[in-house]
């Protein structure tokens, strides 16, 4: 078999799920406009998804979807499963865009999402056993901030955090560091947008970071403005075990993209935006989850191994 150049390889990385959209707003137990950008758990054998779902006054909350094989036949809770508080400023306007990560240390899950507050978007933090209760820690960062996930381990004492703060109008990815999930640090830049690139515009993590023998694999979004609008597209990075802020390799290539109808055409045309991984150590798969066109949601699947052969074969990142 002759060698797939990395351009091919990316190119063939991820299978879109032929059931996709494998969640649509018609399928939710109450009205909706939209369900997207879900976080995704694995809880026991099930896959949880946690979703953004927009209401009619285009507010968003949360709500849970739980499936056996992580494609079909979801159990969505008949009613919002986490809620903006109607007398916190911070909550004004909805949540957005979960993340989850498991947290050894508490035995809790860590979930990150967006509180539109009248300043803006700010970066929030609530963990939970079972995704009934939660406990609400609040705003981590100011705003302009959004895309956060956890780590879910300390490194040298410290938790770490990636988000996407908009600074001077640029929209790069940050980390930052925290003794105790409340007060935040030593912020440094990780990932940059890439003049000309197809992520000139705009980057922001996009699933939890996963760890791998080889290092943390992030999956990130970006974004290319063009004359007929905003392009969402999805990238690698690979971060080193230990020390998640040396940036190892970046891909050149996005791997994942708007092509199919339900990815095109939607609220907000060519987005595909994934917030959410699961990993079948047993089979080595990789489940990626996204939301399309801000309206549904949908998988892709890989192997994970594959992925990371492709990532190692990219450029070593140069800052
Ligand atoms: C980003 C976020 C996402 C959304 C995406 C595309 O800024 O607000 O929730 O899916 O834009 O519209």
């Amino acid at each position: 078999m002759t060698e797939l150049s990395r351009g091919q390889q990316a190119y063939r990385l991820f299978q879109k799920y032929e059931g996709n959209p494998i969640i649509r707003p018609e399928d939710w137990p109450y009205p909706a406009n939209a369900v997207f950008n879900p976080a995704a758990a694995k809880l026991n054998t099930e896959t949880l998804l946690l979703l953004r779902v927009e209401d009619m006054r285009g507010f968003s909350h949360l709500t849970v979807a739980r499936s056996a094989d992580g494609f079909t036949n979801w159990e969505i809770d008949p009613s919002p499963t986490l809620e903006a508080d109607q007398d916190s400023r911070e909550e004004k306007w909805g949540l957005e865009d979960p993340r989850i990560v498991w947290l050894e240390e508490q035995k809790q899950f860590a979930v990150t999402y967006v509180s539109f507050s009248e300043g803006g978007p700010v970066v929030s933090l609530a963990i939970t056993k079972n995704f009934r209760s939660f406990a609400r820690l609040g705003g981590l960062l100011p705003p302009e901030d959004k895309d956060a996930c956890l780590f879910p381990r300390r490194f040298n004492g410290r938790f770490a955090l990636i988000h996407r703060p908009i600074v001077r109008g640029e929209a790069h990815v940050w980390l930052s560091f925290s003794p105790d999930l409340k007060h935040w640090g030593d912020h440094q830049l990780l990932i940059r947008t890439r003049p000309a690139y197809w992520d000139c515009h705009r980057i922001g993590l996009a699933c939890q970071p996963i760890e791998t023998p080889e290092g943390w694999l992030i999956f990130y979004h970006g974004v290319r403005s063009t004359a007929a609008g905003q392009i969402y597209r999805v990238g690698l990075a690979l971060l080193d075990l230990n020390s998640p802020w040396k940036v190892l390799h970046r891909s050149d290539e996005w791997v994942l993209g708007p092509s199919a109808y339900y990815e095109r055409v939607g609220d907000v045309a060519d987005v595909v935006f994934p917030t959410g991984a699961i990993v079948h150590k047993e089979t080595d798969q990789l489940h990626l989850y996204y939301g399309a066109a801000d309206c549904t949601v949908a998988v892709a699947t890989a192997k994970l191994g594959n992925v990371l052969n492709y990532i190692q074969s990219c450029p070593r990142a140069t800052e």
